[in-house]
């Protein structure tokens, strides 16, 4: 037997809460339809390429008193994407669901991500296995992978798999690409007869996957909670030993929400945001510049300390680092055969061959960064031949330019302080957590309410779950057209649809609190200090949803 922890042993026990329109049953449920839907923009296009699926109505769940019988379905399930905590509870909800509707049916895990269903790896759950996963963090149950499901060949083998195992819908857990492809699948599944239903459910850490619909993704509550207790530390170890800058930078491949979040639940120094230094058009020595003006000003009143949040996307929102990177990817895309720059021996040779086919703007920015941040540069581009923004360390090149920029103003008297800096990315320490109440009771009620969408036959839907803010008995289950978040998008220069991804709002609520209280946060250690996520004891402490969730639902529940 394998020996488990305290925590892990109370977890397993944890019953996650339903929603009361979900709560008798899922042979007891009604299904209201609303009016039928567009895409958020693009109509046209998003119609023509969604013949089948396209304009459905958003729908949602009651329970009612009565009760069916479901008919035998096997269903298979994947993991797709990043991390976030949950994930195995989408999957016990979906397979507590599916027996629930009839013993017979039948729950399968792809292995290892989308690549499990075009392979045909996969196993199928049973209850033993099901519950010593219950309330935990990762994907380890069946792994997860980036695997782009999108060809003609991979929907083919998708097919035969499913065939084989007689499955007659494919739940795909993951973020707006994952999402957008599954919408890809389902339409292609109707266009071709093939009787398989395909549903979504809103993933990501970085809780870019929202809009008017879907309020949050899961994982954002528990990733945030655990890296805000994480800075909290840092404060206090700061405050007590008043030496050193933290330079923290925190995970989110694009948007800032996660940085945000964090943020506003520890109120550091210094925060910056994505979105803002892009809005703005803030440049690298502008940026440098603002944060050294904080640092001169606290020495100045002798706190030679401090916190600075840096969201990981940062680097290619700054706009001559983005007209850089973008220019670099292109380059990177070309060289991936290139006998010159792949049997290059040393890192300074791939520099020269590189900065020889920048554009010569773009080449003047790269070599004026640091080599290691221009080694950095040139790592393995993501499936989607993005910069993989986790693997540059943006917070070491802030410490090092600051540095260089306190040295001058040192040398000009215009600084008397003492700067030595520490840097911190947080991000994997995140993803896998144990998921807190929400994330658990979200997550069940996602999987739960995936299988309803299956069973009243719906495909090319998202299972949503909303009024999040409320207790878990008032939320709100049913089911988002997939086709309604699309758009048209430019990616590998084509355009595409895809399902538009949510960046932070510098006219929201959210940005709004950072915005009113940074400059008393800069000066003012008004650090919190949120600690460990809380799983038992008071509601207000235990069941608590994050500031995101809170200010952006209090805005839109006034407007109602
Ligand atoms: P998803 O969008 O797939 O949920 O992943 C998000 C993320 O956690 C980002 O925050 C981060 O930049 C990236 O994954 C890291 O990816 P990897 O796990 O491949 O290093």
């Amino acid at each position: 037997m394998r020996k488990l922890s305290p925590l892990q042993i109370e977890r397993l026990k944890y019953q996650p809460k339903l929603p009361s329109s979900l709560a008798k049953g899922i042979n007891s449920l009604e299904l209201t339809e609303g009016a039928a839907t567009e895409s958020v923009r693009d109509q046209e296009q998003i119609k023509a390429l969604f013949k089948n699926t396209y304009g459905k109505p958003v729908v949602t769940f009651n329970s009612t008193d009565s009760s069916k019988v479901s008919e035998v379905r096997n269903v298979g399930v994947i993991l797709s994407g990043g991390q976030a905590p949950g994930g195995h509870n989408v999957i016990a909800g979906l397979y507590d669901a599916l027996k629930q509707a009839n013993s017979a049916n039948k729950l399968y895990g792809f292995l290892g991500g989308p690549s499990g269903i075009i392979d045909g790896k996969y196993i199928e759950f049973t209850d033993e296995f099901i519950d010593a996963y219950r309330n935990t963090g990762g994907f380890d149950i069946i792994g997860s992978g980036r695997t782009k499901l999108e060809t003609e060949e991979q929907f083919q083998k998708s097919l035969a798999v499913c065939k084989k195992l007689n499955i007659s819908a494919v739940v795909i857990i993951g973020g707006d690409d994952s999402n957008t492809n599954a919408a890809l699948l389902a339409e292609w599944f109707v266009k071709n007869d093939a009787g398989i239903q395909v549903i979504g459910c809103p993933k990501t850490i970085d809780g870019d996957l929202k809009n008017e619909q879907i309020e949050i993704s899961f994982g954002f509550d528990t990733a945030t909670k655990t890296y805000a207790e994480l800075i909290g530390n840092i404060q206090r170890d700061a405050n007590s030993a008043k030496k050193y800058w933290h330079f923290i930078k925190i995970m989110g491949r694009s948007a800032s929400h996660v940085a945000l979040e964090a943020a506003l639940q520890t109120q550091p120094n210094i925060t910056l945001i994505s979105e803002e230094v892009e809005e703005k058009k803030m440049s690298l020595e502008s940026i440098i510049n603002y944060m050294s003006d904080i640092i001169v000003k606290r020495a100045d009143m002798g706190k030679n300390f401090g916190i600075a949040i840096i969201p990981e996307g940062l680097i290619e929102f700054i706009p001559e680092m983005k007209s850089m990177i973008a220019n670099l990817n292109d380059i990177m895309a070309s060289l991936e055969n290139d006998p010159d720059f792949v049997n290059a021996t040393t890192i300074r040779e791939k520099f020269d061959i590189v900065e020889n086919r920048l554009d010569p703007e773009n080449a003047k920015v790269y070599n004026s960064l640091p080599v290691l941040i221009k080694g950095q540069l040139l790592a393995d581009r993501d499936p989607h031949g993005n910069v993989q923004v986790s693997k540059i360390e943006t917070e070491k090149l802030l410490i090092e330019m600051i540095t260089t920029r306190l040295d001058e103003l040192k040398s000009q008297g215009e600084y008397i302080g003492k700067f030595s800096a520490q840097s911190h990315f947080f991000g994997y320490e995140g993803r896998c957590a144990f998921p807190s109440n929400f994330d658990a009771d979200y997550c069940y009620s996602l999987g739960y309410n995936a299988f309803a969408l299956i069973n009243f036959g719906l495909t090319g839907y998202l299972s949503s779950v909303r009024n999040l803010t409320k207790p878990a008995s008032e939320w709100i289950a049913g089911g988002i057209p997939l086709t309604m978040m699309m758009n048209m998008e430019k990616r590998h220069g084509e355009f595409k649809p895809v399902i538009q991804k949510a960046l932070v709002k510098l006219d929201g609520p959210v940005f709004k609190a950072l915005e009113e209280h940074r400059e008393d946060w800069a000066m003012n250690d008004r650090y919190l200090f949120p600690g460990a996520v809380q799983y038992f004891g008071p509601s207000e402490v235990c069941d608590i949803t994050t500031c995101t969730l809170q200010l952006e639902r209090a805005k839109e529940l006034a407007s109602v």
